[in-house]
């Protein structure tokens, strides 16, 4: 993609910009880096035109991306009516179901949609949706550049740096391409603090962090001649390890790491009735598809959902599912 592709939408998304002052920016359940890096660096763009911007993504916001520029405009989601947005930006966030159907509070607004996921339902007045982007950062960045380089601080920068640095597993994965690794480069010269931002959100591991690690690894297993690795996140770990869930970001790389696997999940205790599952492929099947049967989404390679039951019940429905997947049922 290049800037020239969505050259109609950008002046579009420019001219809402210009011609309101309220503005909600949202994102997806249990937010990410791409996901709120994206979303702060387009507060503080609609902000340094001279607007007011609130930021909600529904679930559990990872407390080190509390630390970014732009995250002071995250609120709570009944503080949504009364202030009233005009104009609703939905970074990220492929279906309204995604987001907890937070654009039902706001009523008839323009939507903006801006976004990477193949799922997406192009629900926006204006869609900026491109699956072949590694990160919704990036499609920001592109808007940014477009429309007015200069407006580009090292905050706003930096947001997109770790956007792009979340989603591309730190110039990991797969999706790792000349546009994501040129856009990281360009960003750098846009003053993005790259190391600091890599050593803080890549390296660094709270104690509580590795104290929750261990009866994770422990809780490994693998399955069908090792193509499956399956790992829990029970109640109890968290409360012997004084950490939460937001602390496990990351741990499903593990099972992802191991020789021979490639699918991998992850389920999260979140009730003695609620589920959480996080889904990795390393083949080429399409875990999205999996989530979707059950509510969720996500990627081909990344995907999650929920269920209401136990976490011992989820992961042996989950198990047969990813069996049927491997074994071609
Ligand atoms: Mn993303």
């Amino acid at each position: 993609m290049t800037g020239e592709t969505y050259r109609s939408e950008f002046g579009r998304i420019l001219e809402l910009i210009d011609n309101n002052d309220r503005f909600l920016m949202i994102g997806h359940i249990d937010p990410d880096g791409d996901c709120l890096g994206s979303m702060f660096a387009m507060t503080l763009f609609v902000r340094a035109r001279g607007k007011d911007v609130v930021c909600y993504a529904p679930g559990d916001v990872p407390e080190r991306l509390l630390g970014l520029p732009g995250a002071d405009s995250l609120t709570d989601r009944d503080m949504i009516a009364s202030f009233a947005p005009q104009v609703v930006i939905a970074l990220d966030s492929p279906t309204h179901g995604r987001t907890e159907n937070v654009m039902d509070i706001v009523g008839d607004v323009p939507v903006v949609n801006m976004d990477h996921h193949p799922s997406n339902e192009m629900y926006g007045e204006v869609n900026i949706v491109d699956e072949s982007a590694a990160a919704a950062a990036l499609l920001v960045f592109r808007f940014l550049e477009s429309v007015d380089p200069e407006s580009i601080t090292p905050d706003i920068a930096s947001c997109l740096y770790l956007g792009i640095l979340m989603d591309t597993g730190s110039f990991r994965f797969q999706n790792t391409d000349e546009d994501a690794l040129s856009a990281a480069g360009r960003l750098i010269g846009y003053g993005a603090r790259a190391y600091e931002l890599t050593h803080e959100f890549v390296y660094m591991k709270k104690f509580r962090t590795l104290k929750l690690l261990v009866p994770v690894l422990d809780s490994l297993e693998l399955s069908c001649e090792g193509r499956i690795a399956t790992m829990q996140i029970k109640r109890e770990m968290l409360e012997s390890s004084g950490a939460e869930f937001k602390d496990s970001e990351g741990f499903i790389d593990y099972g992802a790491a191991i020789d021979d696997v490639e699918l991998v999940a992850l389920f999260r205790e979140v009730g003695p009735d609620k589920t959480k599952v996080s889904l990795r492929s390393r083949n080429h099947h399409d875990v999205s598809l999996l989530a979707g049967r059950y509510g969720g989404g996500g990627h081909a390679k990344a995907a999650g959902l929920t269920i209401n039951d136990s976490i011992d019940n989820v992961t042996k429905t989950i198990l047969r599912d990813l069996e049927g997947l491997v074994s071609g049922r």
